[in-house]
């Protein structure tokens, strides 16, 4: 299949891309490469080095003999993207080019405002490239669980049946994010619900929890494919930066009561459940949704889990909770429905110690990387 990955030279994206390249498909990577300029922007890094896209792309041709054709530039950027529509006549369009972290979009008015540009404008671009260059093309596009907010119901994958004054209907899932980064998701799930109704695209929106872990097998492959690992308080994600936390002798951060629950996996399940989707297109005009994860943690169970292997390594593990930087509830109900990816063929890889070991000895292996000013959060959603 000819598959394009926007976002490709990301956390999730690169994995994705070696991963779908490994399969046999025709992988060309989009990306403009802004992630590493926020890294600048922040003073901050990734706890693994990374190689450039260039490099990267090269070690991987020189190992395994598979091409990856990158294309860098901006999905904001139209006349570009249709170039790359042009060149690659995508059968798949898989979506992770969005600007990601909560914290990053409530720093002030201006990060709020790109965030929505980035995400909400690019994916509309897609939208129009699809339709006019590629209409079969099956749109794989990342989405978030924080879509759905914390409701004290259960939450189904996409849509609910409701019965209202004596009648029934399926509808969305009603949305309740908490920061203007995933409400930027919320309005490209939007979007692109209307355009497979009136255009006939397919698609499926992979509605994906909190991704932990950084190595899959072709990753590890060679230190030139490293994956990127965040750690900081405004990318770093809860389980790894605990780990990373760990690794260096830092108390762990739990903000407020560590009561929060999330949806969790391992990026080697990201990895596959994008092939899944892949090799299960969406019908033509099909909006379908996935629920992307594998299990459900409190953030305080989380802490517990990395004190325990990291006591067992022999490091003192302390568990800090922190006055909440972010408005969110910290008691709550959960329950989130997520077996359409299972019915389909995920074998989870569930969060064992083992699991956790392997992520803190590759923190372990780096922590002299790690920019201690850049652990504590510093960005108030208040
Ligand atoms: P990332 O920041 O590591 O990677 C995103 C990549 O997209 C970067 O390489 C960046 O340079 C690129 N990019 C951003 N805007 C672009 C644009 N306008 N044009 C071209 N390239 C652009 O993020 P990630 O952790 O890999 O996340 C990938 C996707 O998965 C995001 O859409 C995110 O919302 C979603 N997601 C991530 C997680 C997680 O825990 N990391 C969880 C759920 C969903
Ligand atoms: N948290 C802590 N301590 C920390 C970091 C986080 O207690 O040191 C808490 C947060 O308050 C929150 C929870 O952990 O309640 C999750 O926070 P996070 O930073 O791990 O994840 P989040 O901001 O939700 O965003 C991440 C990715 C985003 C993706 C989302 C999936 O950055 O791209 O969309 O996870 S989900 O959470 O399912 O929406």
């Amino acid at each position: 299949m000819r598959i394009v990955v926007a976002g490709g030279d990301g956390f999730c994206g690169w994995p994705t891309a070696l991963y779908l390249s490994k399969q046999g498909h025709d992988v060309s990577i989009v990306d403009n490469l802004v992630r590493r300029k926020i890294d600048d922007e922040l003073r901050s890094n990734s706890v693994t080095p990374i190689y450039s896209l260039e490099e990267r792309v090269k070690q991987w041709k020189d190992i395994t003999g598979n091409e990856i054709k990158t294309y860098i530039g901006d999905l904001n950027h139209y006349d570009f993207l249709t170039e790359v529509f042009r060149q690659t006549q995508p059968e798949a369009f898989v979506h992770f080019a969005e600007q990601r972290s909560a914290p990053y979009s409530m720093i002030d008015r201006e990060h709020a405002v790109y965030t929505q540009q980035n995400n909400v404008i690019g994916n509309l671009n897609v939208l129009y490239a699809i339709k006019e260059y590629a209409p079969d093309c099956h749109l794989i596009k990342l989405g978030t669980m924080g879509e759905y907010g914390t409701p004290n119901i259960d939450i189904e994958e996409g849509y609910i049946e409701i019965e209202h004054n004596g009648r029934k209907d399926k509808l969305p899932y009603p949305k309740q994010p908490g920061s203007f980064y995933h409400l930027s998701k919320v309005h490209d799930s939007h979007n692109i619900m209307l355009a497979c109704k009136i255009w006939g695209i397919r698609a499926t929106d992979l509605n994906q929890g909190v991704v932990y872990g950084l190595h899959t097998d072709e990753t590890m492959l060679d230190p030139v494919l490293s994956n990127r690992l965040d750690y900081d308080g405004v990318y770093g994600t809860a389980l790894n930066r605990f780990l990373i936390q760990a690794a260096v002798g830092h108390d762990l951060t739990v903000y407020g009561s560590g009561g929060q629950t999330r949806a969790f996996l391992n990026i080697k399940d990201t990895v596959r459940c994008v092939e899944i989707a892949a090799n299960h297109p969406a019908d033509k005009g099909e909006f379908r949704v996935f629920n992307q994860f594998t299990e459900y943690f409190s953030v305080k169970e989380l802490a517990e889990k990395v004190q325990k292997v990291g006591e067992a390594e022999g490091l003192g593990v302390n568990i800090t909770h922190i006055e909440n930087p972010r408005v969110e509830a910290e008691d709550h109900y959960y329950h989130a429905v997520n077996t359409k990816l299972r019915d389909l063929g995920l074998e989870p890889n569930l969060l064992t110690d083992d699991v956790l070991h392997d992520i803190l000895s590759a923190a372990l292996g780096n922590k002299d990387r790690v920019i201690k000013e850049n652990v504590l959060p510093s960005i108030s959603w208040n």
